[in-house]
């Protein structure tokens, strides 16, 4: 007998009290189903105005694709852009000329992959993937990155482009280390999607700031710094002086602060006052956060005016300016 029958019957008889009409307008309570889920819609974002790269990785989520293969795609359009001199070939050496190259990529199960200060192959994104896929680690640095690469079939390029070399010999003129806020050094490509069934993904990739000291690594390749997804709750990636993003666990902070309830461009708010809070006396650097949440909804923020980031979703390919701590 079924469950629910045997508790009419039952109950009937146990008490002895129910009356014939009530009983005859007794009706099947139909099974309670699960509550609808809010649908959620494909949707990438990243940092900076890089169409291109969301295009890429829409093209990918529209067909279906998971949200991991739409991150790797989409960045690796600017890793492969010459004129980006900030991601992939192409971008600002350090100071001693050497190109280095960082990044990291993370799925829907928690699993990550790096590379920091790796040379001579152009798509790093996608040897972050194999550390993920390939290997028991989860980051892989300078020459045994690079070996890495070569045993997995990645050509050796050189990643220094006329333009770049030209501009560090005028660098060395003056060898300081400056960073101009949203001038130079700051296009780090740090992207999030979330695909048809609902998985997030998070990939970001640079060649960090320019005329670094050899062997400077920033948060980019960072798992939790430069980047940081939680299936559970979203994602969020971060651009700008890398110090310091790594020293407020930035990215996996504003996960945290969504997985406690406040919305994604709260997050981002509470991501850069939280290093506005470490830097009193000294504000002069740019840092800019992106975040998603389960939902799709997102947000930026940054300190100061000048960042924007890109959405890419059926209702459109748009451009968004952050808000930012600093208003001038
Ligand atoms: C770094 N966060 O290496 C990177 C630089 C950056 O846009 O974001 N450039 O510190």
């Amino acid at each position: 007998m079924k469950r629910r029958k045997f508790l009419r019957n039952s109950s009937t008889v146990a008490a002895g009290i129910v009356s014939a009409p009530i009983l005859s307008s007794y009706k099947e309570v139909p099974a309670v189903k699960e509550p609808a889920k809010a649908p959620i819609l494909p949707i990438t974002i990243c940092t900076w105005n890089f169409g291109n790269a969301t295009a890429k990785a829409w093209e990918i989520l529209e067909k279906g694709g998971t949200a991991l293969d739409a991150v790797h795609q989409g960045v690796m359009v600017e890793e492969n852009d010459l004129n980006n001199s900030t991601v992939g070939n192409g971008g600002r050496p350090d100071r001693d000329g050497n190109v280095t190259l960082d990044a990291c990529i993370m799925d829907k199960d928690g699993n990550c992959g790096a590379v920091l200060a790796m040379q001579n192959i152009a798509n790093p994104i996608s040897v972050a993937r194999k550390v993920m896929e390939e290997t028991p680690h989860v980051m892989l640095a300078g020459k045994g990155a690079e070996q890495f690469a070569y045993e997995q079939g990645f050509e050796k390029t050189d990643l220094l482009t006329e333009e770049s070399k030209q501009a560090w010999e005028e660098w060395k003129k003056t060898s300081q280390y400056k960073p101009i806020i949203n001038i130079e050094n700051h296009d780090t490509i740090g992207m999030l999607a979330i695909d048809a069934d609902g998985d997030i993904a998070g990939a970001c990739t640079t060649s960090g700031m320019a005329y670094k000291m050899a062997g400077r690594v920033g948060d980019s390749p960072i798992i939790g710094a430069g980047l940081f997804v939680d299936n559970e709750v979203g994602g969020a990636t971060a651009t700008g002086v890398g110090e310091e993003v790594v020293r407020t666990v930035g990215s996996f902070l504003i996960v945290e602060l969504m997985r406690q309830g406040k919305s994604p461009q709260e997050a981002c708010e509470e991501g850069v006052k939280r290093i506005i809070a470490k830097n009193k006396d000294k504000q002069d650097f740019q840092i800019g956060f992106i975040a998603i949440n389960k939902k799709g909804e997102t947000g930026g923020y940054c300190i100061h005016p000048g960042f924007s980031y890109r959405t890419y979703t059926k209702e459109g390919h748009v451009i968004n300016p952050s808000d930012s701590y600093l208003k001038s």
